[in-house]
Parts: C-alpha cells; sequence; structure tokens
C-alpha cells in the first residue's frame, strides 16, 4: 500500500533578522513517518526537499503488508512534485499542527488538492500533530473532529514526540484501505491505485478464483 503524507502548511522558508534563512515551525510530517519506521524521534530535521521515502512491514487480518510512505515537502516550490505523489497512493495523512492554527486554517487548501489529483478512493486520515504540546495549544481536539466529520475523513491526534497514536494512525489508515479492497472498492490490479498484490499472494488467488480482493493480500507486498 503507498501513502501520501501530504502537509497542512504553505510557509517558504523566510529570511529572518536579515542574515540566516530561517524557516517557520513545520508540522512534523518527517518525525511522524521516523517515528512510526524506526521508532525514534529526531527534533531536527533538515527541510524535506520534494519526496522522501519510508517503509514499514505490519500485519492485518493475520496478512503482512508492507507500507511505503511517501513524505512530500509543504513548500509552495514543491507543490507540482507533491501532486504527483497522490495519484498512485491508497491513502493519505493530512497533517496540521495542533499549536498552529494557521496551519489547520490551510486544511481546506491542501484536501481539495489531494482530491483533486488523487483516484477517487483514496482513503485520506486528518492528523493533528504535537499533541505533547498542550500548554501551546491553538486548536481544539473537537475542530479537528468537526472538520474530519465534514469532509469524510478519519481523525486522530497524534505526538511524534512521545510516539502517542503514531502507529494507531498509520495502521487504522492501512485497515481502512484494507477493508476497502475486501468490499471489492479499489481495482487491485491496477497498481496505479497504489496497492500491489504479492507474488504468493498472486498464486493463491489463481488457485481460489472466488477469492476477493484483500483477502488474497496474505504474503504479499502491497
Ligand atoms: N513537541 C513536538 N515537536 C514536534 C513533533 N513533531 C515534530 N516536532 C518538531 O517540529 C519541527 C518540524 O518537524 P518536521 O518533522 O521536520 O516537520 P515537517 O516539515 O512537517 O516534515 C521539528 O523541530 C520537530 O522537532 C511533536 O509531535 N511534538
Ligand atoms: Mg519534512
Amino acid at each position: 500500500m503507498r501513502f501520501a503524507c501530504c502537509p497542512s502548511q504553505t510557509d517558504p522558508p523566510c529570511l529572518c533578522e536579515g542574515r540566516e534563512p530561517k524557516r517557520k515551525q513545520s508540522v512534523g510530517k518527517s518525525c511522524l513517518l521516523l517515528q512510526f519506521t524506526d521508532k525514534r524521534f529526531q527534533p531536527v530535521h533538515d527541510l524535506t526537499i520534494g519526496v522522501e521515502f519510508g517503509a514499514r512491514m505490519i500485519t492485518i487480518d493475520g496478512k503482512q503488508i508492507k507500507l511505503q510512505i511517501w513524505d512530500t515537502a509543504g513548500q509552495e516550490s514543491f507543490r507540482s512534485i507533491t501532486r504527483s505523489y497522490y495519484r498512485g497512493a491508497a491513502g493519505a495523512l493530512l497533517v496540521y499542527d495542533i499549536t498552529r492554527r494557521d496551519t489547520f486554517n490551510h486544511l481546506t487548501t491542501w484536501l481539495e488538492d489531494a482530491r483533486q489529483h488523487s483516484n477517487s478512493n483514496m482513503v485520506i486520515m486528518l492528523i493533528g500533530n504535537k499533541s505533547d504540546l498542550e500548554s501551546r495549544r491553538e486548536v481544539k481536539k473537537e475542530e479537528g473532529e468537526a472538520f474530519a466529520r465534514e469532509h469524510g475523513l478519519i481523525f486522530m491526534e497524534t505526538s511524534a514526540k512521545t510516539a502517542s497514536n503514531v502507529e494507531e494512525a498509520f495502521i487504522n489508515t492501512a485497515k481502512e484501505i484494507y477493508e476497502k479492497i475486501q468490499e471489492g472498492v479499489f481495482d487491485i490490479n491496477n497498481e496505479a491505485n497504489g496497492i500491489k498484490i504479492g507474488p504468493q499472494h498472486a498464486a493463491t488467488s489463481t488457485a481460489h478464483p472466488g477469492n476477493q480482493g484483500g483477502q488474497q493480500a496474505g504474503g504479499g507486498c502491497c
């Protein structure tokens, strides 16, 4: 299964105090990915240039599933690159920072962009990140829940720092995709949907042509 981690920020690197190029704090996409793939928090990351990549195996319903995750850059100048990754993704994590209302205010733009440039079945999870910074919270949890309800998204608050809900965010998104596969919503023969059935599974499906979708995903790489 392929995921895209999309930002909810449009901050260009800004020149502060005249000299040092400094960027405004980002929402934590790269930290979330590192916490999920490596189970660690690295406070200082280089600015993501274009798109970076991470992968991890998970088990759903007794089936081994490989998640491939594309970590996209938030800067406007990279937006055309970001867009090209939506199309091949089965799921997307749309991330804002609960301590910065501006990142919440940009959600609609990013959501429109993601929907417009992805396949219509893409599962989108809304993430309010940095939940450990309760004292600096600018966006209430109820606001995130309401936005998600209004737009048909799944929602969670996470902390890439403490690892709170990070596993759940990625795995619940994968489960939702898996359920859609089982319901026959995704065309699993079209890799452009971000799903690829592994060889072991493909062999099983030949032996049991009556099986549908995700039931055949065992042992394979999605
Ligand atoms: N307190 C806290 N800081 C975080 C969290 N996630 C990321 N950060 C910090 O936010 C900044 C931006 O993180 P980064 O992952 O590079 O953001 P990206 O630009 O969205 O990929 C870094 O200074 C991180 O240390 C979090 O859950 N809690
Ligand atoms: Mg980044």
